[in-house]
């Protein structure tokens, strides 16, 4: 398997001889073009025997794209010398200070070209031999051999299947994966036109926070990022709690300088977190390890707490609530209540006889009730609070009423819309960096395909789905409307096959191995793929598709959810030709079109030049008045021409050869810049003439829009206050019997950390990474010394759902009785035993509809033993899946 060219073992040469091996190959890709078809590539040239940079300098620097949903967008650019990457370097565009920082990219960044060159591209088209159109096969999915393909053959079987599955039951039976993102891929304009498809919607990144709009508005067109200040204000904050956030290791690039900063101007940081993480480490937290899936019960108790120490109203910031929320107390309902609750009575316990104390809740989540005083005094009005929140505790079962919570408490302190204050949530390349994009991005004029179709499958129950024939359908197009959620129905679904465009769905939703059985029951599954992962390798067919740094052009940043900062944005270009075979998604879409019938000019309208115009002249940047939007980018009559593009000049701010040249525009910041945001200023300050967009126009701690979203999609119902409820696979269901304390089956409970080895799945598969970052399960030392587990022994953890294998690290920086999966480890399962051997994260979780359709990956109980069978070996000594061979 782990072989680089035919009949060489790589591990009986050196690394010398194995650059020298492969540079001749490397070379006649770059010169030959896509079709030198099977040579293996290397970025080794250029590169030491240590891997480190060598002091190339001839050549090339390009802006290349770190195209990944990794948490931070950063500049990284490629010296390029006769086609071939042979450095990496990060920002150098200007000098770095606090204000004004380099984007300096992370250590996955940098190890990019082994990534991009990496032995185990695919390399042509694949089919699954024992798959064929007729005679599926099905069942032997990730066990069968594969075979080279031709282009025309693979466009071909695709075309056929997708025909066939119409004819014999409708395009509702196409299942167009990628979550969210699937509405915006090429293979739906093509899907689209073919007369549409199934679509899958999930809360991935956002969990309950996904939903946060009805409570607090949909303050600047919805975005969750702005409900905190900008970064230079973090550092007017006395304390700053931190609830479920790892900067350090979820956003990396340049947004942990946004807490130092925090940190150097004094202010005192606690976390709320069951992992003592690096973030926390750095700030010097002081640790309240709650239990995973319990912040429900924690943070009602502190609101409790709150109320019984506002002795002469000296916490509770009374004309807040009064004024800008409704529902906190009975006097201070919506008109659209249909309920007669409200938030505080159910905290004293007027509704359930329990009454929300640090006692009661210690039980729940572990925290000490005095430390729960504590903070509730430290979250009064007269400190300057920034009460932070990323979405891990979020992406748990039965929380869609937790960033309500996080809302309520913040303005029982009255901690938003003033400088030094702020709540709400904050991740991503966002982190600690709240307000508009100073440069927004620009559009390519390409106008989006209506999919005729209208069934869309929550990832929770998609499985579910395909396997049993019907599933709860809750309206289309969920991405970001309010408007879109219906009331939940019934439908029957017939789903004959799963297309992958992009994401890597079977990976990174619940319920794995639910998941391959579904892949196993239908007709024909297709993947667009770089590598051989999940979804390939469960897949018949395989199209091998290029990488950004294969593309054109790109741009990266812009809109703040998940995109960048708000300062920056990345225009990279074309660091190398296409390898192999592989094809971009657009032209997979346009060879489709031609052999499914549909009119491929609808598909891809305008060429690449015509695109890049346009994005380039519709881009816009915000003036040093802080007010006005004005074009970013200067195009001159000569630009145009250059791009093959029609337009008028465009007289912008930075012209566009410099804007190529540096790759990336940044807007400058400085102390007392016109740039600043705090969040909910305006309304605070004038509510009457800036309301919320709410149906009160406040911010709603009572949310009847919410419950009834939520009530009527049908899963289980909530209250239209944030109340505690009962979460599937959380702490309680550790237990067999809650009122003895006797402990069930499965007694600890599974986090995913998000993992510095990876973006998610990407990057899995660079050796620099594996040796940097092992991939173990992280325990607490006392759990696994309890069951006899030394640090390293391999351990087999088991859920309800799904068993997997990983070696131990014991530390004592997680909260006895969790467990630590980092996410997205390529699955491995071992067809005899039915073990996974990658510690792959969804392998453990389950299918749960629950809530608003979140996704409860941090809601996972499990149970540990130290495994008896063949200890795993290190995984960077595991092999690459290589399934395309050279020279075949
Ligand atoms: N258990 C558990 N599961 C989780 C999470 C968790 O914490 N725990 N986190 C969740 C979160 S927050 C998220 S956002 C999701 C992410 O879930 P995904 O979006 O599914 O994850 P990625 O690994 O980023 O998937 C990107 C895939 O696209 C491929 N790719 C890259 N470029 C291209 C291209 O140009 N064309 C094509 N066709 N493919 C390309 C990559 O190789 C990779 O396979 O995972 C979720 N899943
Ligand atoms: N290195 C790396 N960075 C990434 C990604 C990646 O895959 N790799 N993915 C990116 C994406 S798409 C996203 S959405 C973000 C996610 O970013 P985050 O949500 O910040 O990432 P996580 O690591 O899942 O969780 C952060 C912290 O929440 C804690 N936590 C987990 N469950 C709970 C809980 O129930 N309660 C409390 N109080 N704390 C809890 C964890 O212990 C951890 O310390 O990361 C982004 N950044
Ligand atoms: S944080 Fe993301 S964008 Fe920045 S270098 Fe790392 S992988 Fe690339
Ligand atoms: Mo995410």
């Amino acid at each position: 398997m782990a072989q680089t060219k035919e009949g060489h073992d790589p591990s009986k040469l050196t690394r010398r001889s194995f650059i020298k091996a492969t540079t001749a190959a490397t070379a006649s890709v770059a010169v030959g073009g896509a079709l030198a078809a099977c040579a293996a590539p290397a970025p080794q040239e250029g590169l030491s025997e240590t891997g480190a940079p060598s002091p190339e300098t001839e050549g090339t620097w390009i802006t290349a794209a770190c195209w990944h949903n990794c948490g931070g967008r950063c500049l990284n650019k490629v010296l390029v010398k006769d086609g071939m990457p042979v450095r990496q370097k990060t920002d150098d565009t200007h000098e770095d200070s606090p204000d004004y920082p380099q984007q300096r990219g992370c250590l996955r960044g940098r190890s990019q070209t082994r990534q991009v060159l990496a032995e185990d591209r695919l390399k042509y088209p694949l089919k699954r031999k024992g798959w064929s159109p007729d005679a599926p096969n099905g069942e032997m999915r990730g066990k069968d051999e594969w075979e080279r393909i031709s282009w025309d053959e693979a466009l071909d079987y695709v075309a056929e299947g997708l025909k066939k599955a119409k004819e014999q039951a409708g395009n509702r039976s196409i299942l167009l994966s990628g979550g969210w993102n699937s509405g915006g891929s090429d293979m739906s304009r093509v899907l689209g036109l073919f007369g549409g498809y199934t679509e899958f919607w999930n809360t991935n990144s956002f969990g309950a926070w996904s939903k946060t709009p009805f409570v607090c508005g949909f303050h600047h067109s919805g975005n969750w990022d702005q409900t905190i200040n900008d970064r230079f204000d973090l550092r007017n904050s006395e304390i700053i709690v931190m609830l479920s956030m790892n900067p350090a290791w979820s956003a990396m690039g340049s947004q942990t300088w946004n807490y130092w900063q925090a940190k150097q101007a004094g202010a005192r940081f606690i976390c709320i977190d069951p992992f003592y993480n690096d973030t926390y480490s750095l700030l010097e937290a002081e640790w309240l390890p709650v239990r995973p899936a319990t912040d429900m019960a924690f943070m009602l108790a502190v609101a409790y707490a709150m109320l019984e120490q506002d002795d002469d109203k000296k916490l509770i910031d009374w004309d807040f609530l009064n004024n800008l929320t409704v529902g906190f107390d009975a006097d201070h309902m919506p008109a659209d209540a249909k309920e007669n609750v409200n938030f505080k009575d159910y905290v004293m316990g007027a509704y359930d006889g329990t009454p929300k104390t640090p006692e009661w809740a210690e039980q729940i989540c572990g925290v000490e009730a005095a430390k729960i005083r504590e903070l509730a005094v430290l979250m009064g009005k007269d400190n300057k609070v920034a009460f932070l929140c990323g979405m891990a505790s979020g992406r748990v079962h039965n929380v869609d009423n937790l960033p309500q919570l996080v809302m309520t408490l913040g303005a029982m302190g009255g901690h938003m819309g003033k400088s030094g204050h702020m709540t709400g949530s904050t991740m991503h390349a966002t982190s600690g960096n709240g307000g508009d994009a100073l440069i927004a991005a620009g559009s390519n004029g390409v106008e989006g395909i209506e999919n005729p179709v209208d069934d869309s499958i929550n990832a929770n129950e998609v499985y579910d789905a395909i396997l049993g024939g019907s599933y709860n359908w809750t309206g289309a197009g969920h991405a970001f409307s309010a408007t879109q959620y219906q009331p939940g129905e019934k439908r029957d679904i017939d789903i004959r096959v799963i297309y992958h465009p992009a994401a890597a769905d079977l990976q990174t939703s619940d319920g794995m191995k639910k998941g391959i059985e579904a892949h196993r029951k239908v007709d024909m599954v297709v993947t667009h793929a770089q590598f051989f992962t999940t979804n390939a390798r469960y897949s018949d067919i395989i199209l091998p598709v290029t990488t950004e740094w294969e593309k054109d052009w790109g741009f990266l940043g812009g809109t703040l959810v998940h995109s960048s900062n708000r300062e920056m944005m990345v225009h990279y270009t074309k660091v190398i030709d296409p390898l192999y075979e592989c094809k971009s998604d657009g032209e997979i879409a346009v060879e489709l079109a031609k052999r499914l019938g549909v009119n491929e000019n609808e598909v891809a309208p305008l060429t690449s030049g015509q695109m890049l115009y346009n994005t380039l002249a519709t881009m816009t940047v915000l003036d040093s008045d802080g007010k006005t939007y004005v074009p970013a980018v200067n195009i001159t009559a000569d630009d145009i021409e250059a791009m093959g593009a029609e337009g008028d000049p465009v007289d912008g701010k930075l012209e566009y050869k410099e804007l190529r040249e540096l790759g990336v525009y940044q807007v400058k910041r400085e102390q007392g810049d016109n740039y600043g945001y705090i969040a909910f200023e305006d309304y605070c300050n004038d509510p009457v003439a800036n309301p919320l967009d709410t149906p009160s126009g406040k911010l709603e701690i009572y949310c009847q829009t919410l419950a009834d979203l939520c009530n009527n999609m049908g899963w289980n119902q909530i209250s239209p206050i944030p109340t505690y409820q009962h979460v599937v696979n959380g702490y309680e269901d550790t237990f067999s019997n809650w009122d003895a304390q006797e402990k069930g089956e499965y007694p600890l409970q599974v986090i995913n950390p998000h993992y510095l080895r990876r973006s998610h799945t990407v990057f899995d598969n660079v050796g620099w990474l594996r040796e940097a970052w092992a991939n173990p399960v992280f325990l607490n030392t006392s759990d696994a010394t309890e069951k006899g587990i030394a640090d390293g022994d391999t351990v087999l953890v088991s859920t309800a759902y799904g068993q997997t294998l990983r070696n131990a690290t014991l530390t004592q920086c997680l909260r006895p009785g969790v467990v630590a999966i980092p996410h997205g480890a390529w699955v491995d399962v071992d067809e005899e035993t039915g073990v996974d051997r990658a510690g792959a994260d969804n392998y453990l979780s389950g299918q749960v509809p629950n809530g608003l359709g979140t996704s409860g990956f941090n809601s996972v109980i499990c149970k540990i033993e130290k495994y008896s069978g063949e200890a795993l070996g290190a995984d960077v000594d595991q092999p690459l899946r290589i399934v395309c061979k050279d020279g075949e």
